[in-house]
């Protein structure tokens, strides 16, 4: 039977404000869990991914999870190793121990950040599009986390039976704010399209897609994400005009707009310890 009860970690944020409104559209009913108090949710679990006894008791009985908490810009080794990794760690072993069947993981474009994006006059032909085989080239230690969660999650598929999608997702945002979220941006409404298919898909043991929109100028190759089912209805083209007025063209020549990481390969706003 298709999941209906989702556990949604990071429900707080960015991502998961939009997907507070929008997955409850797809059908779902969501359980929230946030280290930070979510206005209007008295039943939100307020906890912390290291509180291992929050976890146990967050998990039980959800059908999935959905897993957007955690460090989602560049910090300190010690801050990404207790959120995103020790987190991660703490959120799996909670699913294993309770039996859910299903994980949809916030990978990120950062797993693969080093990766110099393809060049060429777009739509690029499906063969120039980075596949999700590329080697993981993480950009930051955050990168390095979200590499670390995909083989978490293979692991757990191997090992335990208990199934992924990861979603390496570009840039989600209500719209794209420079030229290189042209190629990446998903929006949030195809974001809760991909979540949906990557919930209900059958037999994903393990599986490593990339998140976007369909978009004129993408980098990447979409298909492993439709082959769950997605449809994008979304192409940030609409945005280009703008941005290419107030910013032109990347320069592949300048380190930090040559690679698919963009600015967090070489200027990490990295946080004071
Ligand atoms: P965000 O920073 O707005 O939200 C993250 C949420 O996680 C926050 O509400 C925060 O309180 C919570 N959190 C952080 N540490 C926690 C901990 N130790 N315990 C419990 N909760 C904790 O980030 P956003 O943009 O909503 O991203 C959500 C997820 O998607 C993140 O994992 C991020 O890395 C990933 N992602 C997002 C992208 C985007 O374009 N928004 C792109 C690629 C990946
Ligand atoms: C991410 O992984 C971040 O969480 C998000 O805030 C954006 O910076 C996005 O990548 C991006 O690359 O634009």
């Amino acid at each position: 039977p298709a999941p209906r009860t989702v556990l949604l970690t990071g429900a707080a944020g960015g991502l998961g404000t939009h997907m507070r409104r929008l997955l409850p559209e797809h059908g779902y009913t969501l359980r929230l869990f946030d280290v930070v108090p979510i206005e209007d949710e008295p039943d939100a679990v307020t906890a912390d991914l290291a509180d291992r006894d929050a976890l146990r008791e967050a998990v039980r009985g959800v059908d999935a999870i959905v897993h957007l908490a955690g460090i989602s810009l560049e910090s300190t080794f010690e801050k990404i190793l207790k959120a995103n990794i020790e987190g991660t760690y703490n959120l799996y072993e909670a699913a294993r121990e309770a039996g859910v069947p299903r994980v949809l993981f916030a990978s990120s474009n950062h797993a693969i950040g080093y990766t110099p994006f393809p060049q060429g006059t777009p739509p690029l032909p499906a063969g120039a599009l980075v596949p999700v085989a590329t080697p993981r080239r993480p950009d930051t230690f955050y990168g390095l986390s979200k590499s670390f969660g995909e083989d978490l999650a293979q692991l757990y598929w191997d090992k335990h039976g208990l199934e992924t999608v990861s979603v390496r997702i570009g840039s989600c945002f209500e719209r794209p704010s420079n030229v290189r979220m042209l190629s990446i941006w998903m929006s949030p409404a195809d974001c809760a399209r991909l979540f949906d298919a990557a919930l209900t898909a059958e037999g994903v043991g393990h599986t490593v897609v990339y998140g976007s929109s369909a978009n004129t100028r993408l980098w990447w190759d979409l298909s492993p994400a439709r082959a769950l089912g997605y449809e994008p209805q979304d192409d940030s083209e609409r945005f280009a005009a703008e941005l290419l007025a107030e910013h032109g063209e990347l320069d592949p020549s300048e380190p930090g707009q040559a690679y698919i990481g963009g600015g967090f390969v070489t200027n990490p706003p990295i946080w004071p310890r």
